[in-house]
């Protein structure tokens, strides 16, 4: 697109925040590259696929197209090329020896480009302005059961608002393909916003007997989820920020940012996308794990007593455990093949900031003996701690005790990375995604069996 269509975008939304017009710029060219790949290189091959490939739920078969981020198995995710510890000294911080603010991170995956002080504020207060929730979400929120599972409600809620989607109206009224994007911004903007006002209600909702607070628009997009969870300290803000920018994005096959995309390649609207992911994000082998890790540890300091300095107990009670056919939660990865920096930055902010911890103490323990144990299991890829690992710990520690609402906080983050790809989606103009499949008779053809 050249600089006449980009004028004519920018004249046609006089009204168009900085990050939108910030999009448009940056998205043009790519766009023109996108459509001469697939005019012009169609037919060049990427990869072959294996009977293996298909059986083993397509891992390391290349069919996603992912801007945001990307995931080296044995370094670790990078975001538009940078890694964990380069954004933690490069991205905007809300004070200086404070983590990330992760409005920073989300403007590099949408845009590419680092964030100034000014980009990063300019979306805390544009979250800010879009955070208000229908009035019907409380009341969807208030009509379910006390105990359903907090990922139920929180999918729910976003599901809930599918109808007010503006992406659905422009598309009802006659909006033109090229133009997809321009609701879909509405859209993802509204419901990043939104998210932390739903997970703190919930919470207040099921943990706080219902005793709701109200978001303090002059902080930060984590800091006010903190406060709205009624956690105001500036330690659990520096938490916060932390979570939310280390869940953000694991580039695009793992299961929620894979189904959000191909809900979305129907035109599925991204409260539709995203709360499809979120039941993604709810499975134990996924988001489910940062929960499962604390109630396990819990349950083996219940069976093996408090004192996890001995290793020699652990390690048996990891082989009884894997011996009876259950997983380690927080350990192995589908991609990853080391310990994961999102792991290794929650574990240095835990020495920094909860050397007495004893729980945090366990999960030191646990690092010190599961990846041996796992190790020697021939068929286990991995054993190497990942994200979910040490998260729930550093929860725990700050009075954030309810574990079963943890998934929760991981789906308010991962909506950073997976709807600017959402975004970028709409604005390449994406089809709709269609694998071929075929019964087992067909592979055991292909295998002369
Ligand atoms: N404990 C015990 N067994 C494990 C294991 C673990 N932590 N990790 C892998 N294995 C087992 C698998 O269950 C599989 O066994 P079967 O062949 O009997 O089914 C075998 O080892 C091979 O698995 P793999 O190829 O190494 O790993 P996968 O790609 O199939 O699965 C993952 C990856 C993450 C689902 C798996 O490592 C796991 O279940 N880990 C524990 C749950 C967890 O922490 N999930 C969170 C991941 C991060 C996230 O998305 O949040």
């Amino acid at each position: 697109m050249n600089f006449i269509s980009f004028m004519t975008i920018i004249m046609k939304n006089k009204t168009m925040d900085q990050l939108k017009k910030k999009f448009v710029e940056k998205a043009l060219p790519r766009v023109a590259d996108f459509k001469k790949l697939m005019t012009e290189h169609a037919g060049t091959e990427i990869g072959t696929v294996t009977i293996g490939s298909v059986l083993s739920g397509m891992k390391g078969t290349v069919s996603l197209l992912t801007d945001t981020s990307k995931l080296d198995p044995e370094e670790g995710i990078r975001f538009r090329g940078y890694s964990i510890p380069e954004l933690r000294k490069m991205l905007p911080k809300a004070n200086p020896e404070g983590e990330p603010l992760p409005e920073g991170l989300f403007y590099l995956m949408m845009i590419g480009e680092l964030p100034s002080d000014e980009d990063v504020a300019g979306i805390s207060r544009n979250w800010a302005e879009r955070s208000n929730l229908p009035d019907y979400v409380y009341k969807v929120l208030d009509a379910m059961p006390l105990d359903s599972r907090p990922m139920v409600q929180f999918s729910t809620a976003i599901l809930s608002m599918a109808s007010d989607s503006k992406f659905l109206h422009a598309y009802m009224e006659g909006t033109g393909k090229q133009d997809y994007w321009d609701s879909t911004y509405e859209d993802i903007m509204d419901l990043i916003a939104r998210l932390p006002r739903i997970a703190a209600y919930i919470y207040r909702r099921m943990y706080h007997d219902n005793k709701q607070i109200e978001p303090d628009k002059s902080l930060d997009w984590a800091a006010n989820l903190a406060h709205m969870m009624g956690y105001d300290t500036l330690e659990v803000f520096r938490l916060m920020r932390l979570y939310m920018f280390l869940h953000a994005d694991h580039e695009g096959g793992n299961v929620s940012a894979h189904t959000s995309h191909l809900v979305g390649s129907a035109l599925s609207n991204p409260y539709y996308s995203y709360a499809a992911g979120m039941t993604g994000l709810a499975g134990p082998l996924h988001g489910f794990a940062n929960q499962e890790v604390i109630r396990w540890v819990l349950a083996m300091q219940k069976e093996i007593g408090y004192s996890c300095d001995d290793k020699v107990k652990i390690r048996d009670y990891v082989i009884r455990q894997i011996n009876e056919g259950k997983v380690i939660p927080g350990y192995g990865h589908a991609v990853l093949r080391k310990t994961d920096p999102r792991f290794t930055a929650q574990f240095e902010f835990g020495k920094k900031y909860l050397p007495g911890d004893a729980l945090f103490r366990t999960v030191e323990c646990l690092f010190e003996v599961v990846p041996e144990v796992l190790g020697s299991v021939q068929k286990i890829k991995n054993p190497w701690p990942n994200v979910d690992a040490g998260s729930g710990v550093l929860l725990l520690h700050y009075g954030i005790k309810e574990f079963e609402f943890y998934t929760c906080l991981f789906g308010v983050s991962r909506s950073l990375g997976v709807l600017a790809q959402l975004l970028w989606d709409r604005a390449y103009g994406m089809p709709i995604e269609r694998p071929t499949s075929h019964p087992l008779e067909w592979f055991k053809e292909q295998a002369g069996m």
